[in-house]
């Protein structure tokens, strides 16, 4: 008699299809179901949260590894085959899920034959569309928002960061424990640091195992064009050869939208990457029935806002900058024909600091009165617009903006100060106790609060910092009571077995 004991699909080493079959007797029944345990352990079976962590802990760090590749003896994930699975998983999720529902669209939903054709791609078919969006997702009142900031192939920042929440029993393992708690990466996850490849990974095994309560946005690096210039592209080639399936990593990036509006009730925050698109107005999406729904961004109506309303910037030399820059346009990638200000867009740090600017490396540079402005007349009816949670921040070189990000604990609240020189050219031990740096901090109307990029990094060793940030926003019913609390894990420059120290 021949038992068929088990077919395992050895994803792990992505080797085929293995086929394990015992003869006879119930001893031989038994080490059979022996030998498959073991050989889906080493072959088939996803790595847990420890055997994960473990792994990625041998890993030398970016600040030691200065730019060279990791031994590729130490990578966590030996081939292709394990991303390529959860990428598989995350595909069916995301071309299944809520964001495949018609009616949760408003206005026109993506088309089947394009957005979810994973075949192809807007980077690599000529003529096939760029469709960014934006999300709405209310939350009932105590809900806690974890919310983490730039990443940038730091994978040693992300396991530290989930290291906690496993000891605070928020996450098991790569499971969310609590189903009031969510959490929300502000995206940037590769180029720069050299574990792009474990950062993404990491966050779509979140993602897959919690797909309502993760909630992943898209940075300007969640680009083809920036992961080709950047370093994510070498980085997957370096490690996996032509094993390495970039367009397929890349695409799924089209499946996370480049704003969230993050309510309670009818009061809502801005979560991006970037800073303010005026060319989209959220007002509808705001009062859109129901908890959880998308919006295109179609066309950004840029000079068309502008038009409308002439008091924004009023008659200042930055009106008339602004009028040189902004037109309508359709989006052709995130940087064409104007970036998408969700995604590029900056703010400045003082409060006498002028209210739009162009900074011809980078995007828009937005003050406190234009964001006022932007906030206040893009809520509509009841729907409120009351503050920005964002990152997109990284200077390897210490400047105003990173010396108050280390002074704050890694979250700053912009404009708390005026431009005198002495702000400007204050250390971050002169800065704490003059800014905002406590463990809970309440949202003042109109404020933008930008996390810090991860420590183990070019810009962890350039601006004196080694610990890592996260905030946890809880949602109430009334504005004034929202809080997040900020916390910081140090993430230090040592190395696991196996790895080596460079002095
Ligand atoms: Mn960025």
């Amino acid at each position: 008699m021949v038992w068929l004991l088990a077919i395992a699909d050895p994803a792990w080493h992505g080797k085929g299809v293995l086929r394990v079959i015992g003869i006879g007797n119930r001893s031989r029944w038994l080490c059979g179901v022996l030998l498959c345990a073991g050989l889906l352990r080493a072959w088939g079976a996803p790595p847990t949260f420890v055997e994960w962590k473990a792994a990625c802990d041998k890993l030398p760090p970016n600040r030691v590894l200065n730019g060279r590749m990791p031994p590729r003896s130490l990578l966590p994930l030996q081939d292709f085959g394990e991303m390529d699975r959860v990428l598989d998983e995350y595909f069916v999720q995301s071309t299944n899920g809520p964001l495949s529902k018609a009616e949760l669209w408003l206005g026109n939903a993506p088309r089947k034959a394009a957005f979810f054709d994973v075949t192809r791609s807007w980077f690599v078919t000529s003529g096939f569309p760029f469709e960014p969006f934006a999300r709405k997702l209310v939350l009932p009142a105590d809900a806690k928002v974890f919310v983490e900031g730039d990443l940038h192939g730091d994978i040693r920042t992300l396991l530290a960061v989930l290291g906690r929440l496993q000891e605070r029993r928020w996450l098991d393992g790569f499971r969310i424990v609590d189903p009031n708690f969510h959490m929300v990466f502000l995206g940037d996850y590769t180029d720069r640091g050299l574990y792009g490849v474990e950062v993404f990974y990491t966050l779509l095994r979140l993602k897959v195992a919690n797909p309502d309560q993760v909630h992943l946005g898209r940075g300007n690096h969640e680009d083809a064009n920036l992961a080709a210039r950047y370093g994510f592209l070498s980085e997957g080639q370096a490690k996996y050869g032509a094993g390495f399936k970039a367009e397929k990593v890349l695409r799924a990036y089209d499946f996370l939208p480049v704003v969230l509006y993050l309510g309670c009730g009818t009061n809502f925050v801005q979560a991006c990457h970037g800073g303010m698109e005026p060319g989209f107005a959220p007002g509808g999406l705001l009062v859109s029935e129901g908890t959880n729904r998308f919006q295109l961004l179609g066309t950004l109506k840029q000079a068309g806002f502008l038009a409308a309303h002439p008091q924004w910037l009023g008659t200042t030399p930055e009106a008339g900058v602004a009028r040189g820059q902004f037109t309508d346009f359709v989006p052709a990638s995130p940087t064409s024909p104007n970036v998408i200000g969700f995604m590029w867009n900056d703010f400045t740090v003082f409060r006498d600091e002028p209210a739009f600017a162009h900074n011809p490396e980078r995007a828009y540079v937005y003050g406190e009165s234009a964001v006022a402005y932007l906030l206040r007349t893009g809520g509509q009816g009841d729907a409120r617009l009351r503050a920005v949670i964002r990152a997109h921040q990284h200077s390897g070189i210490s400047n105003p903006m990173m010396r108050r990000l280390v002074a704050s604990q890694g979250l700053f609240r912009h404009w708390q100060e005026t431009n005198s020189p002495a702000a400007r050219d204050a250390e971050p031990s002169a800065l704490m106790g003059r800014i905002e740096g406590g463990a809970s901090r309440a949202l003042p109307e109109g404020s933008v609060w930008t996390f810090n990029v991860g420590p183990d990094s070019v810009y962890g060793l350039g601006c004196g910092f080694s610990f890592a940030t996260y905030g946890v926003l809880t949602l109430r019913p009334r504005f004034e009571d929202w809080r997040v609390a900020v916390e910081t894990v140090e993430v230090p420059i040592t190395v696991g077995g196996g790895g080596t120290r460079r002095p």
